[in-house]
């Protein structure tokens, strides 16, 4: 479109010199499919997945078994769902599910495990939001028959409300091993899984292998439109895909979908340390604005928790002013602010980010 007038002349001038887009640091779910996977969409092969026909889920499907070296896996609309179906996999109504305070599963999943799968959370809160087998073990119930039964223990990793935290493996290997002792089973919300691999060095297959259920998120750092796996045996994955069609989760020509989901697989994984890279950068500059604390030591993948107690200004209001110059933070608590690197932001945006937020803080 021409501009009409000088005032548009010039917003259109910065635009194309990259000076006006909107740096969008509220998650990492808001990353769009690049052109690659656009046209992957537009080409892929589809078929009736509820049918089991759609060739290009199959593929997906079974890249992601390979991939974290299982039997099967599921491609689910949400995480949200994978997280519910995998509950639903390993409890019955009237169970208990231990899990930390924070965790997504707790927090924002609108209480299905409650209101759905008819678990009660047992939960503890853990600052770092790492669980310990000492903590998990505390909480298990006796074995009366007048007590709710523990049947399943839920981790997160990373930890999305810790700040991205990541389970050193031999903690999360006691706990599922311990656990399986006491008879119980473990799931991990592994929404962030892959962030967790690379900060360790660790394959996802080696840091999965001893937890009966793994929800990964495609739509998270891998950057795929939509979409979630749940991996584990052939068995749980068939219970799986009933849980998926009870909740109206089997899609049709879904391929579209996962033809995205196959190239996040398979591109992204091995550039998330350029996230990491650019969460370090800005948590260690905007650490030494007045006002302002963060927690290096749990700045570990690509999120940034940000207390602005000390600033006398709140989260809601330090986001509006941030807002207003086209950066985008998320107001998690009434003085704390989270921001997510991802895909869609690069260095250029992160020092953006960060002389905008110092600007705020002067005025
Ligand atoms: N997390 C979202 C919000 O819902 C908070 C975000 O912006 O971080 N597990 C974890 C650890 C997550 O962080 C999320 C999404 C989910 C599960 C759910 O995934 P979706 O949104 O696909 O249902």
């Amino acid at each position: 479109m021409t501009p009409k007038t000088t005032e548009e002349a010039a917003s259109v001038m910065t635009a194309a010199a990259g000076v006006s887009s909107t740096v969008d640091l509220r998650s990492d779910t808001v990353t769009k499919p690049t052109p690659e996977m656009r046209r992957a969409m537009a080409d892929a092969e589809v078929g009736d997945d509820v049918f089991g026909e759609d060739p290009t889920v199959n593929r997906l499907q079974t890249r992601a078994a390979q991939i974290f070296e299982r039997e099967a896996a599921l491609f689910v609309p949400s995480g949200s769902m994978g997280n519910l179906i995998s509950i639903l996999c390993s409890t019955r109504p009237g169970n208990e599910v231990i899990c930390e305070e924070r965790g997504h599963i707790c927090q924002f999943e609108m209480a299905s495990m409650s209101a759905i799968a008819g678990c009660m959370p047992r939960t503890t809160r853990v600052e770092d939001g790492i669980l310990t087998w000492d903590l998990v073990e505390a909480l298990i119930r006796p074995k009366t028959y007048m007590r709710p039964q523990t049947v399943l223990v839920a981790l997160e990793n990373t930890h999305n409300m810790a700040g991205g935290t990541v389970y050193p493996q031999e903690v999360s290997d006691e706990i599922c091993d311990k656990a399986h002792a006491a008879g119980m089973r473990v799931h991990l919300d592994g929404a962030r899984i892959f962030n967790a691999a690379v900060a360790l060095g660790k394959s996802v297959a080696q840091l999965t292998a001893k937890f009966d259920t793994v929800q990964f998120c495609l739509s998270k750092g891998l950057g795929a439109p939509v979409g979630s796996m749940v991996v584990g045996t052939k068995e749980t994955i068939e219970k799986a895909r009933s849980y998926r069609k009870m909740l109206g989760g089997g899609m049709r020509q879904a391929g579209v979908l996962a033809a995205a989901g196959l190239l996040a697989l398979e591109r992204s994984p091995s550039r998330l340390h350029i996230d990491h890279e650019n969460a370090r950068c800005l948590a260690e500059q905007l650490s030494e604005l007045r006002g302002v604390k963060i927690d290096l030591k749990s700045v570990q993948t690509n999120i940034v928790m940000v207390d602005v107690h000390g600033t006398g200004k709140t989260a809601a209001d330090i986001c509006r002013a941030l807002a207003a110059k086209k950066i985008l933070c998320l107001a998690t608590g009434s003085h704390e602010i989270r921001m997510v690197t991802h895909c869609d932001v690069d260095r250029a945006g992160i020092e953006r980010g960060i002389e905008a937020f110092s600007s705020v803080l002067k005025n």
